[in-house]
């Protein structure tokens, strides 16, 4: 039997075992090899993990001949290079990404095969690397993988956190729990880790001035930053770059003394402080401060890691044997938001304190070097670092940073004479108890330029948030970048079906098309193909199969997979509102009830999906997964609805599940209260996968809907303009709801009347609408069930739809991430891409 040897073929296995056979195929030897030697197992007893684990190596050791290569054709090039700093990258998994990039996908497939495994069963069997909240971290991601695939000399900065983005668990009432994410647990083989690079770094202390802007800093703490390094290969090409997270250690072990004096405790509390910096991710995405435990830990993994990546990217630089003003022209350095601002003193600190150049000299190489993404103007998540914190955590930063503020006001100062308020809205220091620093302040003005991350976001950036910094150095310096995904896993990966159909239709290798994303717009000649569109929609409905096996097998629960899939997927925020989605279900649940039978019959069946985490503190986010899940309960029980209506909430939302839910849904939602989504990123992934988009205009839902055509897109909701107006009228005309919005009041009423159960749990939530609502779900609601009664009914036309689904796709070109990245290499870092020879 199967569960006895062989598993596969028994001749394969058997002279791969024999390494002297010539015969055998490189690959199965060096899977075989690996599962000897570097797992130290029997092929015997060889289950999906360990075939998985072997696979990976031997891939691995692929990636490391290109990525040796890579460094020393940059080492001899010595191009610019940039680095792009992220205290997150949400990579999910890289086995089917590295075969893919390498080209390698059915070579393993079959050799897998003839060893007894399926590649499928040993994919699956890797955990996703969830070093991130939600966008921001899948960003970094999609940039490291086009930044390769580019051939940028580009390399990656993060930390190593022990513990990624909580798992998140589903209590029986519908409570989101948080479990941890040990995701090293069974040993990780992609990174490599290098304990030869490593830096000490400084906490604490005491710092003075000595003179000319220049200081010293002594005493404290000092840890350790430890190198680990996670490979990026490139698509279609030889460039694989480095990823390099940074984990904590103790400088020395612990201290003998003490242990020997029997206290262990004192014994190991260094070393517990130093493994705590790098041990777990902060789970809070927009909303830094509304969750203040831990606050020194999130200042010091800040420090802890650009002090490290800048020591590393100096030490690189520096062995090139140039003078260190020339440090512009050949390093540009991203900011991914404010967490990496400390970067700015501290380039300041080593230039002062340790180049021992002067203050010009060192301000004008720091404002060449860095370069600023804002990601967000709610004014809730703008960082501020309490000034007692950074004094006593970084005592010499906070001088440079008086001093950079100091220079920086007199310079205004000679702008505006007197102009007492605007010195204050620009400080660097808000005043307050305590006072504070405020980091994108200080990331504009120590940066060559500032991008948001789509057109409205940057505007919006440059009109509101950063209008004085525009008025004082010019709008030249404020740009946009609209964000971007990776054509290769967010279409060829988790739509491999589609992939292929499209390479199929353009009569060009996929090769060509996916990295040049522009190409599928060849695909618009074949929207009036009869038997292209059945493809097309057939491929469609086996991810719907796919995605109801998937919460079959996991849930336990039947997914009807003949209705319209309808996903909304994202962290669960006020701004994003997911519960005007809810609110949305429950009116078309009480709709369905009233109607007859027979009438019910004509309706258009949908399968409401929702996933996404809420940042554990955040009380009314959770409250809103609370809903979701009894609403799903009672509307799915319901004999009188649940043929046409059903609702799942999926929980433990994660890259590997994004990949399952986008290629599956016909319609996405991307409903925020307008002007508050900077960008968005799922909404270019549902859409080159065909999916449909019903949003708010807002993000770059703007901007898909200007590529893909408005007829193409269903739009609702106020405009940007409208949202100020509307809060203040909600603050001083108030309305009452049953007034202002009927149908809503109805809705909210049954909820508050215990249809859904538990009653009074859910007054806290809906008070936020009822009161000053300040995200205008009663302003937007009438709105946006018109646009789901459009949606339905557009969905009525099989044949539109296709042909709308079609175009969507075709004319996503404009969102490849490869786009982007070229973008930030060309207008911003100057850096160009250095091409690996293939040997
Ligand atoms: O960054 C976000 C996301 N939540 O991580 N912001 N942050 N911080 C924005 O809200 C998204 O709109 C954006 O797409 C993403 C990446 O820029």
């Amino acid at each position: 039997g199967k569960e006895h040897w062989p598993r596969g073929e028994e001749a394969v296995w058997k002279s791969a075992l024999r390494d002297v056979d010539a015969d055998s195929p490189a690959i199965i030897k060096s899977i075989v090899n690996h599962v000897q030697t570097s797992l130290a197992r029997q092929a015997y007893n060889l289950d999906d993990l360990g075939a998985y684990q072997a696979a990976a190596l031997s891939v691995r050791d692929n990636l490391l001949v290109n990525w040796n290569e890579t460094q020393l054709s940059y080492t001899r090039k010595n191009p610019k290079r940039a680095y792009y700093l992220s205290l997150e990258f949400l990579m999910g998994r890289t086995l089917d990404n590295a075969l893919l990039n390498l080209g390698l996908k059915e070579q393993y497939r079959d050799s897998v095969k003839k060893l007894g495994f399926s590649v499928e069963d040993i994919l699956d069997k890797e955990r996703d690397a969830a070093l991130g909240n939600g966008g921001l971290g899948r960003l970094a991601a999609c940039y490291l993988d086009s930044g390769a695939s580019t051939e940028l000399p580009l390399w990656g900065y993060g930390l190593r956190y022990k513990y990624g983005i909580f798992q998140q668990l589903i209590s029986p009432e519908g409570n989101q729990l948080e479990a941890p994410d040990p995701w090293l647990e069974n040993s990780n083989p992609w990174e490599l880790p290098r304990l030869d690079v490593n830096y000490e770094i400084r906490f604490y202390g005491h710092a003075d001035r000595l003179g000319d802007g220049k200081g010293i800093w002594q005493g404290g703490q000092e840890v350790l930053a430890v190198a680990y390094d996670v490979m990026i290969p490139g698509y279609g090409t030889k460039t694989t770059n480095n990823l390099r997270l940074w984990e904590s250690k103790p400088k020395r072990g612990f201290d003998l003394n003490s242990f020997n004096a029997g206290n262990y405790e004192a014994a190991v509390a260094s070393s517990n402080s130093a493994d705590a910096i790098t041990s777990v991710l902060y789970p809070n995405d927009h909303t830094s401060c509304m969750y203040r435990i831990g606050k020194e830990l999130r200042l010091k993994q800040q420090y802890f890691w650009t002090a490290a990546s800048l020591a590393d990217i100096l030490r690189r630089f520096k062995q090139q044997g140039k003078p260190i003003r020339e440090l512009p022209d050949f390093v540009a350095i991203q900011l991914n938001d404010t967490h990496p601002t400390l970067a700015i003193p501290e380039l300041m600190r080593i230039l002062l304190d340790e180049e021992d150049l002067n203050w010009e000299q060192a301000w004008s190489i720091v404002t060449n070097v860095f370069f600023y993404t804002n990601h967000t103007v709610l004014p809730e998540a703008l960082e501020k670092w309490a000034v007692p914190l950074i004094e006593h955590v970084l005592p010499r930063h906070l001088q440079i940073i008086y001093d950079i503020n100091l220079f920086f006001l007199q310079a205004v100062e000679r702008k505006y004479p007197g102009d007492r308020e605007r010195l204050a809205r620009m400080s660097l220091i808000e005043e307050g108890q305590p006072k504070q620093v405020r980091m994108a302040n200080l990331a504009v003005i120590g940066s060559r330029k500032v991008n948001g991350v789509a057109e409205l976001h940057s505007d919006l950036v440059r009109t509101t948030i950063l209008k004085d910094f525009v008025d004082f150095e010019g709008v030249s310096k404020f740009s946009n970048v609209t964000n971007g995904i990776t054509p290769r896993r967010w279409l060829d990966q988790c739509n491999a079906e589609l992939s292929d159909l499209i390479t199929k239709t353009l009569k060009l290798e996929k090769e060509v098309w996916l990295k040049d994303l522009f190409k599928i717009k060849g695909l618009l000649e074949f929207t009036e193909d009869a038997a292209f569109r059945k493809e097309w929609w057939a491929i469609k409905q086996r991810n719907k199969e796919r995605l109801a096996h998937y919460v079959q097998t996991t849930l336990g629960l039947t997914v009807r997979t003949d209705a319209m899939f309808d996903v909304q997927i994202k962290r669960l925020h006020e701004y994003k509102r997911q519960t005007l989605n809810i609110l949305g279900v429950i009116h078309r649940y009480l709709t369905l009830k009233a109607l007859s039978p027979a009438e019910r019959k004509k309706t258009n069946p949908r399968v409401v999906f929702f996933a996404g985490k809420a940042a554990p503190a955040y009380y009314i986010a959770k409250l809103t997964i609370r809903l979701i899940v009894n609403v799903a309960r009672i509307v799915n029980a319901d004999p009188d609805t649940k043929d046409y209506l059903q609702v799942y909430f999926l929980p433990d939302y994660s890259v590997s599940l994004a990949e399952v839910l986008i290629p599956a849904s016909d319609i996405s939602q991307h409903i925020s209260t307008a002007g508050t989504e900077a960008s968005g990123t799922s909404n270019m992934k549902f859409c080159l996968n065909g999916g449909l988009l019903l949003g708010t205009v807002d993000g770059a839902n703007i901007e898909i809907a200007e590529e893909v055509g408005e007829s193409n897109v269903f739009f609702f909701g106020h405009l940007t303009p409208a949202v100020e107006d509307l809060r203040y009228q909600h603050l001083y005309h108030p309305v009452p709801l049953q007034e202002k919005c009927p149908a809503l009041h109805r809705v909210i009423e049954q909820i508050s009347a215990g249809l859904f159960n538990d009653a009074e749990v859910y007054e806290p939530l809906l008070n936020t609408i009822r009161q000053n609502d300040y995200y205008l779900l009663s302003d937007d609601f009438d709105s946006y069930i018109a646009a789901l009664a459009m949606v339905d009914e557009a969905y009525q036309d099989r044949d539109e739809w296709i042909k709308k689904s079609i175009r969507t796709t075709a004319q996503m070109g404009k969102f490849s991430s490869d786009r982007a990245i070229l973008e930030y290499a060309e207008s911003f870092w100057n850096v160009e891409p250095v091409t690996v020879k293939k040997k």
